[in-house]
């Protein structure tokens, strides 16, 4: 029942009351569940674009610029950064805050750093669950801030609507260390601080990654655009091309396929998260033994995944 309310408070602009749904669905809460089934069905109208890049481009730089321009045209905007490189991840966060600083009075700006997986699913359906919450709530916009170097990470770019891959120049032949999944997941190229050297080689470079890789995509290669996001540069036609693309995507159904691709990640995570990790590896142990045939692992797993949910209820 105090969902209920919750939600209602959600829906009528509480802040607060966002703020609390926002923790319960980052942990995993059971209410948290309740909550988002409560409110999706006023989901499907906000804007999330993806920015993803290398450790340091400046995507928390670039999100911030992009939230200004956003805001100066009305728009509220939802920033998820997510940041899974526990090691670092505190660093990042707090250089994060200081990087939003300039939005964090502004009650039209909602902030999320992410550095743990909730306790049900994973990092990608905790990071969709947010946006959805914004969404729901009636957000224009949301930015999703991941590090993209593990496939988590680039996962959760993809699921966005839009995904803006940001690259700095004069990082010699780093471009081709990049995963190859970052440069497909590219809807647009963002080659941050333009204002240093090699501006021209990576965006030549680019195109060559582009035209070895990207089959699909050689007829309509992601754009490539210049940005300074520390001194606000670029960002309005940056801004521009990512909502083009949307549009584009839109008039072409991709972005029911993007609906479908989100829903079958929280299809995986939430299924996956009703078994524990430990029992999964005992099943796999007593197939490895020839104890049991792996179809039966299976079935033992449900069951068990059944049991537990029932327990619960
Ligand atoms: N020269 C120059 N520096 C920039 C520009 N944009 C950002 N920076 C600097 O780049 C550094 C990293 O910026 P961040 O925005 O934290 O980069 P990030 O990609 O979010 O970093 P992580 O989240 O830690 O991966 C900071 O020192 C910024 O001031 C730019 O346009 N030009
Ligand atoms: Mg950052």
């Amino acid at each position: 029942m105090v969902t209920g309310s919750l939600s209602e408070r959600v829906l009528a602009g509480d802040l607060r009351a966002l703020a609390r749904a926002a923790s319960l669905l980052e942990y995993g809460r059971d209410n948290g569940r309740e909550l988002l089934s409560e409110l999706f069905d006023r989901t499907g109208r906000a804007i999330t674009i993806g920015i993803t890049g290398p450790p340091g481009a400046g995507k928390s730089t670039l999100v911030s610029a992009l939230t200004g321009t956003l805001r100066a045209n009305g728009k509220t905007v939802g920033v998820l950064a997510v940041d899974p490189s526990s090691a670092f991840s505190r660093g990042a966060i707090l250089g994060d805050r200081i990087r939003m600083q300039e939005h964090h009075a502004d009650p039209g700006v909602f902030i999320r750093s992410m550095a743990t997986r909730g306790q049900m699913g994973g990092l990608a359906a905790a990071t969709l669950d947010l946006a959805l919450l914004l969404d729901a709530a009636g957000w224009d916009v949301v930015l999703i801030e991941t590090v993209g170097v593990g496939q988590d990470e680039i996962d959760i770019a993809r699921l966005a609507d839009v995904t803006v891959v940001v690259l700095v120049p004069g990082q010699g032949d780093d471009i081709q260390a990049i995963k190859a999944g970052v440069m497909e997941v590219a809807d647009v190229f963002a080659i941050n601080k333009a204002d240093l050297p090699g501006v021209e080689g990576l965006e030549q470079e680019i195109r060559f990654v582009q035209s070895l890789s990207d089959k699909n995509r050689s007829v309509f290669p992601a754009p490539i655009r210049r940005v300074i996001a520390k001194e606000g540069q670029g960002i309005e036609e940056l801004l521009k091309t990512a909502l083009a693309i949307l549009e584009k995507k839109g008039r072409a159904g991709d972005r029911a396929d993007i609906w479908t691709a989100r829903i079958r990640e929280l299809f995986r995570d939430r299924l996956l998260s009703l078994v524990p990790e430990s029992a999964i590896a005992e099943q796999s142990i007593r197939v490895s033994r020839r104890e049991i045939d792996p179809f039966a692992a299976v079935e033992n797993l449900i069951r068990l995944a059944l049991s537990e949910k029932g327990e619960q209820s």
